[in-house]
């Protein structure tokens, strides 16, 4: 990568001065405008969670306490009992708000489905009833497969509606990922579809879930939705299709209420070791956190509202941001299926003026992919519904932030800029729209009854400059745990630092007390927004039978935010293409971990201690000078590796 390049990158955060306050006709209609909330929580942040709790989510029997805290285990709203379901649906219903439209659909294709709340409450319930016939009780697992169909999140909905925590796994994740996933949880029902459309064509998925339950061994049951309608195997007794056992289910299914600390869900995340952790989110805490942050965080209207969130449900921000916090708010969405690309370029920005979307949430990896195709597609479109943008997932630069105010949001749309994690559940560091002059690039401040703290190596706080970000004060929506795995929630979370939670990402404060996220500060890369564990990528391609060792490193791309770079030694006599060691980490992880580059190498670059300088492998990816070698047990290495990366740049 040229210095140029590099320079529009992250480093330009530091230069950036420009700043954006809200507009006085935004503030006009604002939800918040000035400081009282953040003053409100800062006074008695326990006392500002629960009117949160009690204002926005609605409970089947009160809490007797808000928070019991035994670091690390937090409890919030102990004793309370509620149904996430009943607050995603059943409640809005009875408001009656049944014939208000939950989501406008749109297939790939451009086939459509548009879904009411009442149409919504038919089907979750029918299909809570369809899990119950198949056995699933209270607290069994159930695991979910599926491309963006509505069917995705009736699937989440019915299993929260009878207290089954589910664990989707993103429908680009190899049989081989699905299967540890399906393993660790012991899940005894699989939901799936027969395909999905991607890039105008299907993508099969039931293949990889039937791959994935021979190589598991807890699923008694897989519902098929179907979908792509390409030709499937089926296993008589064990598989079922959607439409088959939704004829005679019935639309009457009382949602349980559950214990407020009741687990709702796992989503699995790359951590730092080569397995990854099954997050651990519970019901009362979370749906507080998503309710409240997709109100105050997106300035949102339920009434007027069209809100569109362009993640996948297979990750955080489509649980939180597509079926819990939106679907709680009651308001209307959008949701796609397929890539920004098909059949133009210009896709999404036709979906937002045929919705008249105005609330749109996306990742800065698609802002500079959508710089690189141009002003040209969005100026196609009439884009002023748009009155709110917001973007996740990885540090933006300054460049595309700019880009997506003008583009997109017409010079006058507000950019939220939302850090968090699978961890946090929800939303953490943000602006609020109509009370906060943002800076490019800026995740601003914490939210309201969010308390972030940087520390340097030695755990002193930090007011000025770079450290770790921690988290001191615990949240309603953090995770609860690791699941099956006490102590790597832990090691990982609690004791890199005393008494904080450690998020794993690097920061600045700046001189007026902002906060600009500098990216994982761990073994963990950020590709596309999506976190990839460079161990376990490694572990992928040492799986091979050519392989005897690998290295790999997230260096910079100016699209991808990071790129998986891979250096690979060879068993002696073995010969192997990269192509075909590509392809070896698509299928054992998925198509996401795909080294974008891959050297073979006689040797890697070690301390004479052994341990492999993985800072100066990614300083050779990203094309910089290596300066001092002298560590290095031997350093004509480096000058090999070089060369290559030169030649291959
Ligand atoms: C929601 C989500 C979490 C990691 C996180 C950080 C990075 C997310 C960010 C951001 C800078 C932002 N990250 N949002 N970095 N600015 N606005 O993405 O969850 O997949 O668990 O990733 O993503 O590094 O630690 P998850």
């Amino acid at each position: 990568m040229s210095d140029e390049q590099h320079t529009s990158g992250i480093e330009a955060l530091a230069d950036e001065q420009r700043t954006f306050p809200p507009s006085e006709d935004f503030k006009k209609t604002a939800l918040t405008v000035g400081t009282e909330m953040y003053d409100e929580a800062a006074q008695d942040d326990e006392a500002f969670w629960a009117r949160q709790a009690t204002e926005l989510v609605s409970w089947s029997k009160p809490w007797d306490t808000v928070l019991d805290w035994q670091l690390p285990d937090a409890k919030w709203f102990v004793g309370g009992e509620l149904n996430v379901s009943y607050n995603c649906i059943d409640r809005h219903v009875e408001a009656g708000k049944g014939d208000k439209v939950a989501f406008h659909w749109e297939g790939e294709p451009g086939d459509t489905r548009t879904i009411t709340y009442a149409e919504l409450l038919d089907e979750v319930s029918q299909f809570a009833n369809v899990l119950k016939g198949l056995g699933v009780e209270q607290g069994d697992r159930v695991n979910i497969y599926m491309p963006m169909i509505p069917e995705a999140a009736v699937a989440m909905l019915a299993c929260a509606r009878i207290g089954a925590p589910h664990s989707v796994v993103f429908g680009g994740f190899s049989s081989q990922s699905l299967a540890d996933r399906i393993d660790d949880a012991q899940a005894k029902v699989l939901i799936t579809a027969d395909g999905g459309y991607r890039r105008g064509e299907v993508f099969p998925l039931k293949p990889a879930a039937d791959e994935a339950c021979e190589a598991s061994s807890s699923i008694e049951h897989v519902v098929v939705v179907k979908r792509g309608g390409n030709d499937v195997a089926w296993v008589d007794g064990r598989d079922h299709w959607y439409h088959e056992l939704m004829e005679g289910a019935s639309t009457e299914c009382a949602p349980e209420p559950m214990d407020s600390e009741d687990l709702l869900f796992l989503l699995y995340t790359s951590g730092t070791t080569g397995t990854p952790k099954g997050i651990m989110h519970t019901t009362g805490g979370y749906i507080t956190h998503t309710t409240f942050t997709h109100k105050y965080v997106f300035d949102l209207k339920p009434e007027t509202d069209i809100f569109w969130c362009t993640a996948d449900v297979g990750w955080i921000t489509g649980h939180s941001y597509i079926v819990y916090g939106p679907l709680s708010n009651g308001c209307t969405q959008v949701m796609y299926e397929g890539v920004p690309n098909h059949p133009g370029n210009d896709r999404f920005w036709e979906i937002i003026e045929k919705y008249q979307v105005s609330i749109f949430y996306t990742a800065p990896t698609a802002i500079r992919t959508f710089m690189k195709w141009g002003a040209e597609e969005p100026a196609k479109h009439d884009l002023s519904s748009l009155r709110v943008l917001g973007t996740v997932g990885e540090p933006i630069n300054p460049e595309a932030w700019i880009w997506y105010h003008e583009n997109i949001g017409g010079g006058n749309c507000p950019i939220v800029d939302t850090w968090w994690q699978t961890e946090t559940g929800g939303i953490m560091i943000s602006p609020l729209p109509g009370a906060t002059t943002t800076k490019p690039g800026s995740a601003t401040f914490p939210l309201p009854g969010v308390t972030a703290k940087l520390v340097d190596d030695e755990a002193n706080e930090v007011d000025n400059g770079g450290g770790y970000l921690t988290l001191t004060r615990p949240w309603p929506g953090m995770l609860r745990g690791i699941w099956g795995d006490p102590e790597r929630f832990r090691d990982t979370y609690w004791s890199r630092f005393p008494d904080r939670y450690f998020a794993g990402d690097g920061a600045k404060l700046d001189d007026d007390g902002y906060l600009w996220l500098l990216g994982r500060v761990d073994d963990v890369m950020n590709v596309s927004g999506h976190r990839i564990s460079t161990t376990e990528v490694e572990s992928a391609l040492v799986s091979h039978p050519a392989v005897a060792e690998a290295a790999v490193v997230g260096a910079d791309d100016a699209t991808t935010g990071q790129a998986v770079m891979a250096y690979v030694i060879l068993r002696g006599g073995a010969d192997v293409g990269v192509e075909d060691l590509r392809s070896h980490v698509a299928s054992e992880i998925g198509a996401i971990a795909k080294p974008k580059a891959i050297f073979i190498t006689p040797d890697l670059p070690k301390t004479r201690s052994g341990k492999i300088m993985r800072r100066l492998l990614r300083d050779v990816a990203e094309g910089r000078n290596i300066g001092d070698t002298t560590t290095l047990a031997d350093s004509s290495i480096v000058d090999e590796l070089q060369a290559k990366a030169a030649a291959a740049a």
